[in-house]
């Protein structure tokens, strides 16, 4: 029987970077991920990261590249019926954001932990959890064939949405909240220069548009489309076309184009489930709540979890205390919710979720609204750049 304190289901950014902090403050783990390391680092997901979460990561020792390399960006541009806003972050929040690929952060924090010689077990399968209310926990696993058991103090369920941690809380106790958005993203990565310095929202008649990147020489680009479509009848210049086609025509004629190195599409969706804790059970991340990537929340999210119950366990094997992972879901869950309500509002505002023109007449009333009002701009910044963590409950 294996033995460890913190047994970590899933090596997304949420599992590595708690089990980084938790190695800095002496406590073992054992993260134990489905897929192939290659397979999770070449995940196309995030894109830009509150000021927190930069620092987290700073903190936790895996910054280094991100600080050389990460865009930051003092703001981010609106634009709706041929107009253009600009959000001054700086101005309007005190903050900034950065932009860095998840694929990095996630290929700095595995980086981190091998040099650390962490404990991180790739393709590893039938993960079980077992014992949640007994003094030990514990999980079984299936590696190279042979059926392992692992004895721990908790467990962190950081495997997403799809994983098996958050179906391991019992139904009577589980309780989901869902909104399912009746269109999906599709996602273009190209090798070309971004359209300008910074990102740029666009609500338009045809639907929403994002212009993001990775860096200034390469680019991505999101468009809203129909839930049920697939990536096949998304050709390259069908994509660029309708791109264009959404965009101010000062922008549209900026834009470069070529072969896209990835495409995909993803659901809108906001879910989210509690309580975040069950026994030795800690939900953190995409296992425990998805928001639509609209107000780019979802890693940032991951993050703040993670930051609340390192905090929580670091007390508990410092002085047996159990104050900050007793309050972990209330805490955790008040973010979510602020987080959540943001990005619902955000991604209302900015998609042709229906064709009723009177939505259409609230949403340029809105925007209009928000062009005029100061105190309207601040609230978007201040939500946009990330409340403050200890702000949270
Ligand atoms: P992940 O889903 O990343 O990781 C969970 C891991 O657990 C995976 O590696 C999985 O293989 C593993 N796993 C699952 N089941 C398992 C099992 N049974 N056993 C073992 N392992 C298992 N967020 C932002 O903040 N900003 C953005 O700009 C942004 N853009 C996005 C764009 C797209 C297209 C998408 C899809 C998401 C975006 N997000 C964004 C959200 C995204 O970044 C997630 O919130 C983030 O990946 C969450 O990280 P984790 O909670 O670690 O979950
Ligand atoms: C991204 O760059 O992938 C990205 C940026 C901002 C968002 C969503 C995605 O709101």
């Amino acid at each position: 029987m294996l033995r460890t304190q913190v047994a970590i289901i899933g090596g997304g950014p949420a599992g590595l970077l708690l089990s980084q902090l938790l190695h800095q403050q002496g406590i073992t783990s054992i993260v134990l991920e489905r897929r192939p390391r290659d397979y999770v680092e070449a995940r196309i997901r995030a894109g830009l990261l509150e000021q927190q979460c930069v620092d987290l990561l700073v903190h936790a020792g895996a910054g280094e590249r991100l600080q050389r390399e990460g865009l930051v960006h003092g703001g981010f541009g609106i634009a709706w019926q041929g107009r253009t806003q600009r959000i001054d972050l700086q101005a309007l929040a005190g903050r900034s954001v950065t932009v860095y690929g998840q694929t990095e952060i996630q290929r700095d924090l595995g980086l981190e932990r091998v040099r650390s010689n962490g404990d991180l077990r790739y393709e590893v399968n039938d993960v079980a959890l077992e014992a949640l209310t007994e003094r030990l926990a514990r999980v079984s696993f299936t590696q190279d064939g042979v059926r392992r058991e692992l004895a721990c103090d908790f467990i962190a369920g950081c495997d997403g949405f799809h994983g098996v941690a958050r179906r391991s809380i019992p139904a009577q106790i589980l309780r989901s909240y869902e909104r399912v958005y009746p269109c999906a993203w599709l996602g273009v990565l190209a090798e070309v220069p971004p359209l300008s310095d910074e990102l740029l929202y666009v609500h338009h008649a045809r639907g929403f548009a994002l212009c993001s990147m990775r860096s200034r020489t390469r680019s991505r680009y999101y468009l809203q489309c129909a839930p049920d479509e697939r990536v096949e009848q998304w050709p390259d210049e069908r994509f660029w076309d309708e791109l264009r086609a959404r965009l101010p025509a000062t922008h549209a004629t900026r834009l470069v184009t070529g072969a896209a190195i990835d495409k995909s599409i993803v659901p809108l969706r906001s879910f989210v489930a509690e309580p975040m804790q069950y026994g030795a059970l800690y939900l953190a991340g995409d296992a425990a709540h998805i928001v639509p990537p609209t107000g780019a929340k979802g890693l940032n999210l991951a993050a703040a979890d993670v930051r609340v119950l390192h905090r929580g366990l670091v007390e508990f094997y410092r002085s047996g205390r159990r104050t900050l992972l007793d309050e972990y879901s209330t805490r955790a869950l008040a973010r979510v919710w602020k987080a959540t309500r943001f990005s619902w509002w955000f991604t209302t505002l900015m998609h042709r979720l229906d064709d009723d023109p009177f939505t259409r007449r609230l949403q340029h009333a809105e925007l209009a609204y928000m062009a005029g009002s100061a105190a309207a701009a601040r609230a978007l910044a201040e939500n946009y750049a990330g409340l403050d963590f200890d702000a949270d409950l």
